[in-house]
C-alpha cells in the first residue's frame, strides 16, 4: 500500500513550479499503477495553452474557478468545484483560470516527476524520474 501526504509531498521533489501553475506529483510512473495522479494549482488570471499529444489526462475541479476552450470547436466550458474534464482525443486546449484553482489529475501513461510543458504544450515520453 502506498500512502502520501499532499502537505509531505510539497515539501519534495514531487512539486514541480512551471509558468502560472504547479502540481504535487503523488503517484508517479515507479509506483507502478499504470497512472500517475497529481494535485494541481492554477494560479489566477493564468492562461495555459496545452495539447498532451503523448498522454491522456482527466482533470476533476476541487475549488477555483475558471474555464477550458476546445481549440478544435471554439467551444468554452465554465470549471468550477465538481467538473470533470477528460482529453480523451488528447484534444488542444486551453485553460484560464479566473480565480486559482485547485485541481486533481490523472495522466496515462503517468508521468516519471519532472515534466513541463514542451514548446507543443505536451510532456515528452521520457523525463527524470522523482525518487524519494
Ligand atoms: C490542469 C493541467 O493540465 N495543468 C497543467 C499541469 C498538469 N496537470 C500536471 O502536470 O499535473
Amino acid at each position: 500500500m502506498i500512502v502520501r501526504k499532499l502537505q509531505d509531498a510539497e515539501k519534495s521533489d514531487r512539486k514541480i513550479v512551471s509558468q502560472g501553475w504547479d502540481s504535487t506529483r503523488l503517484l508517479l510512473k515507479n509506483d507502478g499503477m499504470g497512472f500517475s495522479f497529481h494535485i494541481t494549482t492554477i494560479y489566477k488570471d493564468a492562461e495555459l495553452p496545452m495539447h498532451y499529444q503523448n498522454h491522456l489526462e482527466s482533470v476533476y475541479c476541487i475549488s477555483g474557478k475558471g474555464s477550458i476552450e476546445d481549440v478544435a470547436t471554439g467551444e468554452v466550458h465554465a470549471i468550477a468545484p465538481g467538473v470533470m474534464y477528460a482529453l480523451n482525443l488528447h484534444d488542444k486546449h486551453i485553460l484560464r483560470a479566473e480565480e486559482e484553482m485547485k485541481m486533481a489529475c490523472v495522466f496515462n501513461p503517468p508521468l516519471h516527476g519532472r515534466e513541463v510543458h514542451n514548446v507543443n504544450g505536451a510532456y515528452e515520453l521520457e523525463a527524470e524520474e522523482v525518487v524519494d
